[in-house]
C-alpha cells in the first residue's frame, strides 16, 4: 500500500512537472482509498428497484453487463415510470419512441434509438452488440431486428401517458425545465467481483419531444460510456446538452487523469455549465459514476436529483449534491 503510494505522488510529480495535473487534485485522490468492498451498482434517480434486481446477479458471482440489462429491465417494464420503455410519455404526436444503450467489459457496445413498440429495448441494444457486426439499430430497422429475434410488438401508451399528452397539445408548450417532469431514464453502472466493469442506459426521452427527436440516451459517451480499465459513468438531465458535451465519456477521461469518480463527475458539470450557462441554470443533469478501485460518486447541476447504490448487502437512496447552490 505504501509503495503504491510512494509510486502514485512519484508519477504524479511528473504530471504536476509537466503540468497536466495540479497539486490539490493529487493531494485530493493520493488520500488511501477503501479498498474495494466487492460488487457495487449505482443508478440515476430512485431507482432501488433497479439496483436490487442487479444486485441479485452481482452478489452471486455474475458478470456486471448481467446486472446492468437485469436492472434497466425493470423500469422499462414500469407502468408508472413515465420516462422509460413502457407507460413513458410520447413525443408531440402521440408515439413512444425509445432510446437505450448497453457496453460491456471488452469495450463492445449496442445501441438502439427511435425504436416503438418494444417494451425491452436495453435488450434489443444487447443483442445489436453480440449479434450484428454494428453498433446502432434506429427506428424501423431496430424494429425489424427485435421481432425477427423474438420481441413482442406491444402497445407502449398507457392511458395515463395518453392523457397527459392530450393535457399538453392544450399549450403543446416546449419548454424542459430544472426537474419538470418526473425524471427516472435510468443511467446505471456496476462492477463484480471480478472487477468488471459495465453500464447501460435506457429511456423514453424528453416528454414531447418532436417526432424523431433522439437524446443523449442512445449515443455512447453521451448517456453512458464504460471503459473497464477505468470506470464507467451515465446520466439523465437535458439530453441536448449531453449530446453537445459527450458529459459520459469526459467523466470517464477525467477518471482516466486520476480523479476519483466525484471529482470528475463535479468538473464535467462545471465545464458543461461554463460552456452552456443559461441552459444549465434551466435545466438539470445528474451523473453517476464508479471506478475500478470500486468507488462511485454522483453529483448534478441542480437540486432534486437522487440516485441509488447497492453496496456490502444494502440498498440506498441518496439525495445529490448539486453544483448550483
Ligand atoms: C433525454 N436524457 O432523452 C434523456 C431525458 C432524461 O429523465 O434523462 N429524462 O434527453
Amino acid at each position: 500500500m505504501l509503495n503504491n503510494r510512494r509510486s502514485f505522488l512519484s508519477k504524479s510529480f511528473l504530471a504536476v512537472t509537466l503540468g497536466s495535473l495540479k497539486w490539490s487534485d493529487v493531494l485530493a485522490n493520493a488520500a488511501p482509498n477503501p479498498p474495494s468492498k466487492g460488487p457495487l451498482v449505482i443508478a440515476t434517480w430512485d431507482n432501488r428497484k433497479a439496483t436490487a434486481a442487479a444486485w441479485e446477479v452481482l452478489k452471486n458471482g455474475g458478470r456486471a453487463l448481467d446486472a446492468v440489462e437485469a436492472g434497466a429491465r425493470i423500469p422499462e417494464a414500469d407502468p408508472n415510470d413515465t420516462s422509460v420503455g413502457y407507460g413513458g410519455f410520447p413525443d408531440r404526436d402521440g408515439k413512444v419512441t425509445l432510446d437505450a444503450c448497453i457496453m460491456d467489459e471488452f469495450g463492445n457496445a449496442g445501441s438502439v434509438c427511435f425504436l416503438q413498440h418494444i417494451m425491452h429495448p436495453i435488450s434489443v441494444a444487447r443483442l445489436v452488440m453480440e449479434k450484428t457486426p454494428h453498433v446502432m439499430l434506429c427506428g424501423e430497422g431496430a424494429l425489424d431486428f427485435a421481432l425477427k429475434n423474438g420481441f413482442k410488438k406491444e402497445n407502449l401508451l398507457t392511458p395515463v401517458a395518453e392523457k397527459a399528452w392530450k393535457d399538453w397539445l392544450i399549450t403543446s408548450e416546449y419548454k424542459p425545465k430544472v426537474n419538470w417532469e418526473r425524471h427516472d431514464t435510468i443511467g446505471i453502472v456496476a462492477i463484480d467481483q471480478q472487477s468488471r466493469i459495465s453500464g447501460a442506459c435506457t429511456t423514453s426521452g424528453m416528454a414531447f419531444k418532436m417526432h424523431g427527436r433522439i437524446g443523449d440516451s442512445p449515443v455512447l459517451g453521451a448517456g453512458m460510456f464504460s471503459d473497464n480499465e477505468v470506470g464507467a459513468a451515465a446520466c439523465t438531465g437535458l439530453g441536448e446538452m449531453l449530446l453537445r458535451t459527450l458529459g459520459s465519456f469526459l467523466v470517464v477521461e477525467e477518471m482516466r487523469r486520476g480523479k476519483s469518480p466525484q471529482k470528475a463527475i463535479i468538473t464535467v458539470l462545471k465545464r458543461i455549465a461554463a460552456k452552456y450557462p443559461e441552459q444549465s441554470r434551466d435545466n438539470q443533469i445528474g451523473f453517476v459514476a464508479v471506478d475500478k478501485k470500486g468507488r462511485y460518486g454522483a453529483y448534478a447541476l441542480q437540486a432534486g436529483y437522487q440516485y441509488a447504490v447497492y453496496q456490502n448487502g444494502e440498498n440506498k437512496v441518496f439525495d445529490s449534491d448539486y453544483l448550483f447552490k
